[in-house]
């Protein structure tokens, strides 16, 4: 079969040497469930509410939903946008597709109509999957709009009601054997966090990507006791993948879902399924820690809490061993590839403080200065990294390619790191031009253009403001023009755009010019230092 337009293979020697080191071993995601279905058959694989999920139940429903999508059409290489909260339904929505070789391409339930809109033309998906609704939203009232404006010939597949839709229960169809893709296809598209325009979507074959999920699983030692509660929204890389739900369906264990992170859902799963490992961002680590306090609930099963996906604390971090009576993990990660733990033989300090090493020793990292130069030992600099499960491209974008790779394939992460002599790495700051509000990414530049979009806005820049419990927060200044407009009408404005919630900014700032840089450019360091300082000289 063809590899699917758009996508930047890996090149031919780097290919085999992670082939001959036994990294990418020829298996799909497809057949990775068909073999633990076989050797753990009768052991529960999911738990979501009241429903409980064999092994041999989510391979039996894989295989009667890939049946069903055959029918209405979906073929090998078909994008298809996955929307979908913590439900069970995920997994046999996502191993169907993995077994036709569709490739569900991962929105996050807060995502709205812009990104839907964009993810459903730019990927030129097929079909959409959601639920009718959760957590008070109603993604069918979404869905006739995306179709209504974007893409009328939009199949669209519903868990529960479907009204005009497809209800997902009527795939179940009758198995029949398919052609499934290989290993080093495509296997799905994963989301950045972005920093210019609108997000690049990661492409990530079978192989590279249970390489990593194998990895982690080992790193974290994950065996058949193992019970994860996954408490992030299920289709984001680190609860996919780090090792996440599929790092414990390699190793046969346990998943169990929450709708919602709390500790009011979390503590009780934790007691009644002896849930032993599970991940959260730094914000609910610290809500998690507060709760703990207060709320006596048996959590002596949790052996492992992993942080990741924004800063941490040290303080924080030396508190939850004992205020959750854990072993903490950090684990920096980022959905092209790369992903650093803090391993169970670190000391208290390397764990506390840093964010890990590498999963692989074949994982290549450079940090370099400005100008691509490497920095002195031990000083902080850009992170690039090449390795055998970061991607070499993002999907149909040729040109930011270029800036976002380097000539001989790495990555720039846009993260600024310092290395120990020991491998860890300590995020030490970003040079990319994005808010981390806890974990969850904003681009600046995607929220610039919807702001730009208001007649009253003459130009707009959004920067990160500190905050004591999300980390970061946004603040856009804005310069006006003609009729004076409130801040609540600028945010209302953007919500009427169709962007996710977290996107839109929790401050706005209005000013008559934007600081400048030597070169002309907005300085957003100096933005940055403003609110900054406002926001103390309020405290
Ligand atoms: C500081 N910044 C961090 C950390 C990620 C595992 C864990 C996380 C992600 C993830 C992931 C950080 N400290 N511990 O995919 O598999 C910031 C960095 C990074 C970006 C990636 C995984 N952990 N970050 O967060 O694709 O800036 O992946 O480049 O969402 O989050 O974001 P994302």
């Amino acid at each position: 079969m063809s590899t699917l337009d758009g996508f930047t293979p890996w090149p031919a020697e780097f290919a085999e040497r992670y082939r001959a080191l036994g990294y990418w071993q020829g298996q799909t995601m497809g057949d990775m469930l068909r073999e633990r279905a076989q050797t753990h058959a009768n052991r529960e694989a999911l738990i979501c509410g009241e429903r409980r999920w064999r092994y041999a139940e989510l391979d039996r429903r894989a295989d009667a939903l890939a049946a069903g999508f055959a029918r209405i059409g979906l073929v090998a290489q078909d994008r298809v946008v996955v929307q979908l909260p913590n439900v069970a339904e995920f997994f046999a929505v996502c191993f169907a597709l993995f077994r036709i070789g569709a490739i569900p391409v991962f929105a996050l339930p807060a995502h709205r109509r812009a990104e839907i809109g964009h993810f459903v033309t730019f990927a030129e998906a097929k079909a959409y999957v959601i639920a009718d609704q959760a957590l008070g939203f109603n993604y069918r009232a979404l869905a006739r709009q995306v179709k209504a404006e974007v893409a009328p010939a939009l199949q669209v597949v519903v868990v529960g009601e479907a009204e005009e839709f497809i209800a997902l229960d009527s795939l179940y169809d009758t198995p029949c054997a398919l052609p499934g893709p290989a290993a080093g296809d495509v296997a799905f598209l994963q989301l950045s966090g972005g920093s210019t325009g609108l997000p690049k979507l990661i492409p990530r074959t079978h192989d590279d990507y249970l390489y990593s999920v194998r990895a982690s699983a080992d790193i974290c030692g994950l065996g058949v006791d193992d019970v994860y509660l996954c408490a992030l929204p299920v289709a984001h890389n680190f609860p996919f993948s780090s090792p996440g739900t599929l790092g414990v369906f390699h190793a046969g264990g346990k998943v169990v879902l929450a709708m919602q992170p709390g500790p009011e859902t979390a503590f009780p799963l934790i007691a009644a399924e002896r849930v032993t490992i599970t991940a959260l961002v730094p914000p609910l680590a610290m809500i998690w820690l507060d709760a703990a306090q207060r709320r006596r609930q048996d959590m002596a099963s949790l052996r492992m809490l992993q942080v990741g996906g924004a800063r941490l604390a040290p303080e924080v971090a030396q508190r939850i061993p004992a205020g959750l009576g854990c072993r903490l993990q950090q684990v920096f990660g980022m959905a092209e590839g790369l992903v650093n733990y803090t391993r169970d033989d670190d000391s208290d300090a390397l764990v506390a403080g840093t964010q890990g090493h590498a999963i692989s020793p074949h994982d290549e990292i450079r940090i370099l200065d400005d100008d691509d130069q490497p920095v002195p030992a031990g000083e902080v600099g850009h992170l690039l990294t090449r390795g055998p499960y970061t991607i070499r491209g993002y999907y149909r974008a040729p040109e930011h390619n270029l800036r976002a790779f380097t000539a001989d394939g790495f990555y720039r992460t846009g993260d600024l790191v310092r290395q120990l002599p020991s491998g860890h790495l300590v995020v030490e700051g970003r040079a990319k031009d994005q808010i981390n509000r806890g974990g969850e990414k904003v681009a600046a530049a995607e929220v610039e253009e919807h702001l730009l979009a208001h007649p009253a806005v003459h130009d707009a820049a959004l920067v990160a403001m500190p905050d004591a419990y999300l980390g970061e927060k946004s603040c856009a200044f804005i310069i006006a023009q003609g009729a004076p407009v409130k801040p609540v009408e600028l945010n209302r404005f953007l919500r009427q755009r169709g962007i996710a919630d977290y996107k839109i900014p929790d401050r706005i700032v209005f000013v008559d010019r934007f600081p400048k840089t030597g070169v002309g450019k907005v300085d957003k360091r100096a933005l940055r230092e403003h609110i900054q300082a406002q926001l103390s000289l309020a405290a």
